[in-house]
């Protein structure tokens, strides 16, 4: 499902009239969404991809295929983003998505404490069998509902720094934090991840930062 891979393409040489203000490289990620089901994936991609949020978010069967793009300093970032079922029978599926992923978030409910417990398998699996250079980060999600707060940020911003991942609390449904997430995500990717063939692509400077994309297949 995810192959490691730079999608730098398009124009190699500078084209004539001098039009490099308007070049930049184009990187192309992979990106699994982990988590205990209800912990919120689909509606943190959906905010993200759509900005929609729905209160009765139906429960995802398999994985779920989203794409979106940011322009990040020179660098346009297209992510590729596997919403996996956190139901335990697909468990299994995982390794199909997260092998070969370039980032992955891995997401809990702060009014959940299982869901953290979750959270933390996730991290310990990725660290054991997910690629080396894998961007991770931890996502507390639901943060509109802080009355129920169960796992404090505190809680999750330190197991997040003794695990090298990076914290975010999270919520989908007020958007807090959602673009910053993916953004943060993107700003690390061109590190840990350099550029294998550097190539150009044109890319429209007018357009905003969260451009809409449509879904393909990342296969
Ligand atoms: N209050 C609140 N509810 C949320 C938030 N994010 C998701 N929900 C709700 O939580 C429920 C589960 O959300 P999903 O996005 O389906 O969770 P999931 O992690 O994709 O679940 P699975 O697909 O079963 O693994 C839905 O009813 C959502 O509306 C949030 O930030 N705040
Ligand atoms: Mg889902």
């Amino acid at each position: 499902m995810c192959r490691l891979r730079d999608h730098a393409q398009g124009f190699r040489r500078r084209p004539f009239p001098d039009l490099s203000f308007f070049i930049s490289s184009f990187r192309s990620f992979c990106q699994v969404l982990l988590g205990d089901m209800g912990a919120g994936k689909s509606s943190l991609a959906l905010r993200f991809v759509k900005g929609q949020f729905f209160d009765y978010q139906e429960s995802t069967i398999g994985a779920a295929f989203l794409t979106q793009t940011l322009a990040v300093n020179e660098t346009t970032v297209k992510f590729e983003i596997w919403d996996t079922a956190g139901q335990e029978r697909y468990h299994s599926l995982a390794p199909m998505y997260y092998r070969g992923a370039a980032a992955a978030i891995i997401v809990y409910d702060i009014t959940n404490a299982d869901s953290f417990g979750r959270a933390k398998k996730w991290v310990q699996e990725l660290q054991r069998q997910g690629n080396p250079n894998l961007v991770m980060a931890l996502a507390g999600n639901k943060a509109d509902l802080a009355s129920k707060k169960k796992i404090e940020a505190e809680e999750g911003q330190a197991y997040a720094e003794e695990n090298g991942l990076f914290f975010m609390e999270t919520s989908a449904k007020t958007a807090q934090n959602v673009n910053e997430l993916f953004y943060e995500i993107a700003r690390k990717l061109p590190k840990a991840q350099p550029a294998q063939a550097a190539g150009m692509t044109l890319t429209d400077r007018s357009a905003s930062r969260l451009t809409p994309a449509k879904t393909t297949c990342c296969t």
